[in-house]
């Protein structure tokens, strides 16, 4: 409410609502989103169609806190296209509303991934027919929302070291049917089916100073150097920064150096998936929290001094409704706490971290000098 309108209701406050409302507005406290903005950054979650349509508690909470949206599940293959002459935007149409509405913006995810597809893929596509239904499945979606979505993770998680192909990539579906081609051509039909949203290619295990991670880094870089060499349309890279509270190998340099290789290729740079696993950490809330607390504060100030960065998304916001429940259980089955919000709904030491990172000047936006890229990077050969 405006000043103006905030006097006004007073004025008019012989009216209990007008009181009430004026109240409730006044004492609406800053949230992710603020913060985040006063920095030009924007903060938002990831969240399903099945709690933001059924918990309207938790609803008003992410439309406080959020400014942007990511469909947790509802855009992937599996929901969206669960045979082949069938598309279902419900789920979708339903988010875009809602973010509309109360001026979030929203994310795609995701165009290609080797996960969350529906059997029909499996069973009936080729190499033959590979290149023509990717090309459809992009048209269609990214079509549907065009000029809708902020950005789109276009490709997700292309690379896995272990499969030992030289270049690092994963053997998915695409690659077994078309090479590394797919990443390219997914790429162009994004931007061909919506020039404006921002296209992001996607990854996990980029975070932490061990071997696995700097192949990983190692093959991220490579990928990215092929892709603008080629002038495909990318915009950023996307870290979705799964993180442990047991994890201590953490490096702020070397991902730092690892940012600033990537924002060197001109690629815009996001946190798409951030949470912070509290496995073998103790049970103690306070000390769980805390530690949950300094892993968000540690990895978003080295994240945040690159400039490219231009936004935070938590894979969830409060613990009430976090994938790591399932994937990550805790030792003792306690109830997780990894996510800003407790399932109460109210701010943990974690959503407190993330408001002091972004009202710190600590980062203050400068380039740290690149060490030589022959240092940097290894070999083709290393990666795998
Ligand atoms: O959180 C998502 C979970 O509910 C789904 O069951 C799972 C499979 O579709 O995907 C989870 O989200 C993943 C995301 O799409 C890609 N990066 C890893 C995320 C956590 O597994």
């Amino acid at each position: 409410m405006s000043k103006i309108t905030r006097r006004k209701a007073i004025y008019l406050g012989s009216t209990a609502l007008a009181a009430t409302v004026a109240a409730k507005t006044l004492a609406q406290p800053p949230t992710l989103k603020d913060y985040a903005s006063k920095k030009g950054l924007i903060y938002g979650s990831a969240g399903a169609y099945s709690k933001l349509s059924q918990d309207q508690e938790f609803a008003d909470r992410f439309i406080q806190e959020c400014a942007i949206l990511t469909p947790e599940n509802d855009l992937k293959w599996k929901h969206i296209h669960p045979q082949p002459n069938q598309y279902n935007f419900s789920r979708g149409d339903w988010l875009l509303k809602f973010a509309q509405h109360h001026r979030l913006k929203m994310r795609g995810h995701t165009l290609v991934w080797h996960s969350a597809l529906p059997n029909w893929v499996k069973e009936t596509v080729n190499s033959q027919t590979a290149e023509a239904t990717l090309r459809d499945h992009i048209n269609t979606v990214a079509g549907h929302y065009r000029g809708k979505i902020h950005s789109w993770d276009v490709v997700n998680e292309a690379i896995l070291v272990e499969n030992e192909h030289p270049l690092g990539l994963r053997k998915t579906p695409w690659f077994e049917w078309l090479g590394e081609d797919y990443i390219e051509l997914a790429f162009r039909a994004a931007a061909e089916a919506d020039p404006n949203a921002l296209l992001f290619y996607n990854d996990y295990g980029l975070d932490y100073d061990n071997n696995y991670e700097e192949k990983r880094r190692n093959a991220v870089l490579k990928l990215l150097e092929r892709l603008k060499a080629k002038g495909t349309p990318i915009h950023g890279l996307g870290l979705q920064a799964h993180l442990s509270g047991a994890n201590t190998r953490f490096n702020a340099e070397k991902l730092r150096q690892f940012l600033a290789y990537v924002a060197s290729l001109d690629l815009k740079i996001m946190v798409t998936e951030l949470d912070v696993a509290d496995q073998r950490l103790p049970y103690d809330h306070l000390e769980r929290d805390q530690r949950v607390a300094d892993v968000y504060e540690m990895y978003l100030s080295t994240v945040l001094d690159e400039p490219n960065v231009i936004g935070v998304v938590t894979w969830g916001l409060s613990d009430r409704y976090t994938w790591l429940s399932g994937f990550r259980p805790r030792e003792d089955k306690k109830p997780v706490r990894v996510l800003p919000l407790d399932q109460e709904l109210k701010p943990k030491l974690a959503w407190e971290s993330m408001v002091k990172v972004f009202q710190s000047d600590s980062f203050v936006l400068t380039k740290p000098p690149l060490i030589p890229r022959s240092r940097f990077l290894s070999s083709i050969s290393e990666i795998a």
